[in-house]
C-alpha cells in the first residue's frame, strides 16, 4: 500500500525548499527534492523579492515531487517569512514588484505613524511588536510615497498566499501569517479596520482570514498539467514560517509548557507559549509580540537578528575573496578569543548595512570595544552576542508569563551551528535540545496530514515529531564566565546607542 505524501514549500529568506513528506505508522519522514536560493534583490536602490523567479523554482520543484511520488501526493502547501505582501490590482494585474521587509522605505515611518496613533493604541488592537517592517508600516510607508499604487490595489495576499492563489485561485489569508501583520485584532480576529481606517489604508484589500489547515481548492489546470501533479489539493499550513516551525517542537510535554524557544535561521525568534495574548504594559514596554500559532495558542515573543549577522559577513568575505562555508566560520569562531567584544543584534546598524562586518567594527569601536578584525572574531562576537541577548529575552518571557522555563527547543537551520546552541546553553543556564533542523517543513506536512485526518491535535504532532527526529543536547558549560560576560553585556545594551 502507497504511503500518502504532503509537499511542503519552505521559503525562507535565505533559501526555499521544496520537501516531501511521509507519514505512516506515527513517524513522518523528510525528503528534499528541490532547493534554490532566495535574498533579497537590488533594483535601482530599492530591495524586492524575485517572485517570479521563486514562482518558478517552486513548480521545478513540484514537477520533481510528480516525478517521484506521483499519485502518493495528498496535497501541497507554502509557508513563507511574514510580513511582506504582493498587491493585485484590476484583472489581479501584480502591482510591482513586492519590497522586501528590509528596505529602507520603511526607515522612520514608524515615528512617523506613531505620533498620529499612540503606540499603546496600536498594541491594544494587535498585540504586537513594533518592527519597521510590519505590514502595517510598509502600509503607511506607501501611503507616503506611492499613494496611487496603494489606491489602485485591489487585493493584498501575503507572501505563501499568493503562492496558494498562483497554485489554486484562491484568494484569502491564512490565519498564522495575518497575526504577523500588526493589521489584525487578536481579540477579535478580523482584520484592524479601525486601526486601518486612521492611516487611510484601504480595508478593502485584506481577503478573507482562513483558519491554518483550511483546504483552498485544488490545482489550476495548468499548474497540474505543467507540473504533472494532476488536481491535488492546496491546503494552507502555518503560513508563516515561525508558527510552522513552532508547532513541530518536538517535545513530549504536556500541560503548561516548561520550555521555549528558539527558531533559528535568519532570525531568531525567541518565545515561550501562551494559551492568550499578553497585551499588558510591561509587554508593551519590552516590545514582545503575540503571532498566532494552531489550536489557539500564541507565541509570545521576540525577534532577534539572528544568523542574518552570519550570512551577511559570510558574503562580505567572499566579496573580498574569502570563500567560506558555515562550517569553517564555525570553526575560525570556536578558535577565536572568548568575549572580546559584544555588540546587540537588534541595533538598527544591522537591520540591513552593506557591509555587515564594517557595521560590526563601527558598532564596536563606538561603545569603546575592540574592532573584530579576523573572520573568526566577528563570528565570534557575532555569536556570543546571539546568545547573550537569548538570556536577556530569557528573563523577559519569564517576567511575562511567570513560569520557569526548564529546558529550550532550538530548531531550524540554526541548529547545525553547534557553538551557538552550547553558547545558548551556557548564556542561559539552560539544558538546550537543538532539532530538527527542518521543523517549518515538518510543521508544514503535518498540518496538511492532519488536514487529511491522518494526525489529531497539536500535542499529536509534535509526539510524531519527536518520535521522527534525532536531536543533540547540550548542557551549561563554563557559567561563571557567561555571568560575567553577561553583567558586561547588560551595561552595554544600557549606552544609548549614536
Ligand atoms: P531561513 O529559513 O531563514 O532561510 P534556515 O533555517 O535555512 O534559514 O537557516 C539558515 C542558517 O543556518 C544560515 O544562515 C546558517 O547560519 C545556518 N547554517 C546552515 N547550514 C549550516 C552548517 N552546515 N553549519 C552551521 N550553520 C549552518
Ligand atoms: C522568520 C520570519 C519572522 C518574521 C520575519 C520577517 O523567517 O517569518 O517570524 O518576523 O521572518
Amino acid at each position: 500500500m502507497s504511503t500518502p505524501c504532503y509537499l511542503a514549500v519552505d521559503l525562507g529568506a535565505a533559501s526555499g525548499r521544496v520537501i516531501a513528506g511521509h507519514v505512516e505508522n506515527g513517524q513522518v519522514t523528510l525528503e528534499e527534492l528541490h532547493r534554490f536560493p532566495n535574498g533579497a534583490v537590488n533594483v535601482a536602490g530599492t530591495l524586492r523579492w524575485d517572485v517570479l523567479a521563486l514562482w518558478n523554482e517552486i513548480q521545478n520543484g513540484l514537477t520533481i515531487a510528480a516525478e517521484k511520488f506521483g499519485k502518493d501526493i495528498v496535497s501541497v502547501g507554502v509557508d513563507t517569512w511574514g510580513v511582506d505582501y504582493v498587491l493585485l490590482g484590476q484583472g489581479d494585474e501584480l502591482l510591482g514588484l513586492p519590497y522586501h521587509y528590509r528596505d529602507a522605505r520603511t526607515d522612520n515611518i514608524m515615528d512617523v505613524a506613531l505620533s498620529h496613533v499612540p503606540r499603546h493604541k496600536i498594541f491594544e488592537q494587535t498585540g504586537l511588536q513594533f518592527l519597521p517592517f510590519n505590514t502595517l508600516f510598509q502600509l503607511v510607508a506607501m501611503r507616503h510615497a506611492q499613494p496611487r499604487i496603494l489606491d489602485a490595489a485591489e487585493r493584498l495576499l501575503l507572501m505563501p498566499d499568493f503562492f496558494h492563489w498562483l497554485l489554486s485561485g484562491s484568494q484569502v489569508i491564512e490565519f498564522t501569517n495575518a497575526t504577523t501583520t500588526q493589521c489584525l485584532d487578536p481579540n477579535t480576529g478580523t482584520w484592524a479596520d479601525d486601526l486601518l481606517r486612521k492611516f487611510e489604508i484601504p480595508t478593502n484589500i485584506f481577503p478573507e482570514i482562513v483558519p491554518t489547515g483550511t483546504k483552498l481548492g485544488t490545482l489550476r489546470g495548468e499548474v497540474a498539467h505543467k507540473t504533472g501533479l494532476g488536481r491535488i489539493n492546496v491546503v494552507a499550513p502555518a503560513t508563516h514560517d515561525t508558527g510552522a516551525a513552532i508547532a513541530a517542537i518536538p517535545t513530549q510535554h504536556t500541560g503548561q509548557p516548561n520550555w521555549a524557544y528558539i527558531s533559528s535561521g535568519t532570525w531568531s525568534l525567541m518565545g515561550v507559549e501562551v494559551p492568550e495574548a499578553i497585551v499588558s504594559h510591561r509587554a508593551l514596554e519590552l516590545n514582545v509580540t503575540n503571532e498566532g500559532g494552531i489550536d489557539g495558542t500564541y507565541r509570545l515573543l521576540k525577534n532577534i537578528a539572528g544568523l542574518w549577522l552570519v550570512q551577511e559577513s559570510r558574503r562580505a568575505f567572499a566579496q573580498q575573496g574569502k570563500s567560506l562555508d558555515y562550517e569553517q566560520l564555525q570553526n575560525l569562531a570556536r578558535d577565536a578569543q572568548p568575549f572580546r567584544s559584544l555588540l546587540d543584534p537588534d541595533d538598527s546598524a544591522f537591520l540591513a548595512p552593506d557591509d555587515m562586518p564594517t557595521a560590526i567594527a563601527a558598532y564596536c569601536s563606538g561603545t569603546g570595544q575592540p574592532e573584530p578584525e579576523t573572520e573568526g572574531q566577528i563570528v565570534r562576537c557575532a555569536l556570543e552576542s546571539l546568545a547573550l541577548k537569548y538570556r536577556m529575552v530569557l528573563g523577559w518571557l519569564e517576567e511575562l508569563t511567570g513560569v520557569t522555563t526548564e529546558v529550550i527547543h532550538i530548531v531550524g537551520g540554526g541548529t547545525q551551528n553547534a557553538l551557538l546552541c552550547q553558547f545558548a546553553a551556557n548564556a542561559c543556564r539552560r539544558p538546550v535540545v537543538a532539532g530538527p533542523v527542518e521543523a517549518t517543513a515538518l510543521g508544514n506536512v503535518l498540518i496538511q496530514a492532519r488536514t487529511d485526518g491522518a494526525v489529531g491535535s497539536l500535542s499529536d504532532i509534535r509526539k510524531v515529531v519527536a518520535r521522527s527526529v534525532e536531536l543533540k543536547h547540550y548542557q551549561p558549560d563554563n557559567v561563571d564566565a557567561w555571568d560575567e560576560a553577561y553583567r558586561r553585556y547588560h551595561d552595554l545594551l544600557a549606552i544609548p546607542r549614536r
